[in-house]
């Protein structure tokens, strides 16, 4: 699980040392004010934030609604820790999307309870999220997070003004692998492609298993002419590899790719460049296979 970092914040600094204290088997990291908190959460990995609501400048409510708002700090559960004992207070607290509230004087060992309740949960979420958004044979993202994720990267895109094209592939002829070596033996040729697309990513790329044999690749900051080059070398790449099996039978199998660029400023997602790969794939199929069309 590692060592989790726990962001305490409260303008007053004895409050802050009890807390830093009662937290030791945490990292621990402080705030006086909001605007810190804001930043120190932005910039560091953090794991849960101990949030007072009274604070001059910026209160405590602000700071979890800016929390929320920003894609990086959305998720860190924010515990309030406060004076506030009115039942409007706890409402809103919640509302905004608190996770838990505590009222001072607090109980150390409840608080402590409450802390580990909370990140245990986080945990448990980031195992859910890692579950459903890949797919458990290749580790690849699968489809359906591909599909959030390209809406996001096809909007930083356009605000960039970058290009962005995609990749579909599909192993030719893989009945016959199966047919011939069996599934377990197909499983281990669609692991095997897995990783070779993988490793040959930029960090920026997003690669996913996008049906049974079927991968996708999208490639932001790529112009068509550049994710040609991208297919052709991983074509090549495939073209070459030998799969040593058990018996030392050798096995060898190719690929077909379709690539297209996403027309960043007058399409509102990637299906219609997603449909002109899967149509040059077919095109890649028709016309031989082991070779890229677009
Ligand atoms: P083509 O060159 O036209 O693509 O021929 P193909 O035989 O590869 O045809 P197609 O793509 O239609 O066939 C895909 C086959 O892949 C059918 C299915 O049984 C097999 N398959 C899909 N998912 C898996 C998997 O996870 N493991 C294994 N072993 N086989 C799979
Ligand atoms: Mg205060
Ligand atoms: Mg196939
Ligand atoms: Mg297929």
């Amino acid at each position: 699980m590692g060592s989790k970092t726990i962001l305490i914040v409260d303008d007053t600094i004895a409050n802050l040392d009890i807390l830093v204290d009662l937290l030791g088997q945490y990292d621990v990291i402080d705030a006086v004010n909001g605007e810190d908190a804001l930043e120190i959460a932005n910039e560091e990995s953090i794991d849960l934030i101990l949030l007072d609501i009274m604070m001059p400048e910026m209160d405590g409510y602000e700071v979890c609604k800016r929390l929320k708002s920003n894609e990086k700090t959305k998720d860190i559960p924010v515990i309030f820790i406060t004076a506030k004992t009115d039942e409007d207070s706890i409402e809103k607290a919640y509302d905004i999307g608190g996770a838990d509230y505590v009222t001072k004087p607090f109980r150390p060992k409840e608080l402590l309870s409450r802390v580990k309740k909370e990140l245990k949960l986080q945990e448990l979420m980031k195992e859910l999220k890692l579950l459903a958004s890949t797919d458990p044979m290749t580790k690849l993202y699968n489809r359906r997070y591909f599909t959030n994720v390209s809406q996001h990267i096809l909007e930083i895109a356009k605000r960039e003004n970058q290009s962005l094209s995609l990749v579909m592939l599909d192993i030719d002829k893989f009945k016959n692998i199966n047919d011939t070596y069996g599934h377990q033996i197909g499983d281990e040729v669609i692991i095997s492609l897995a990783n070779e697309l993988t490793q040959n990513q930029r960090k920026s790329d997003i690669v996913s298993r996008y049906g049974g044999e079927e991968f996708v690749v999208l490639l932001p900051n790529t112009s068509l002419e550049e994710a040609i080059g991208v297919a052709e070398k991983l074509r090549e790449k495939i073209d070459l590899k030998t799969i040593n099996l058990d018996n030392y039978e050798k096995l060898k199998f190719t690929i077909s790719l379709g690539v297209s660029e996403v027309k960043v400023f007058n399409e509102k997602n990637i299906e219609k460049a997603l449909k002109r790969a899967d149509d040059a794939l077919y095109t890649a199929k028709e016309s031989g296979r082991n070779r890229v069309c677009f």
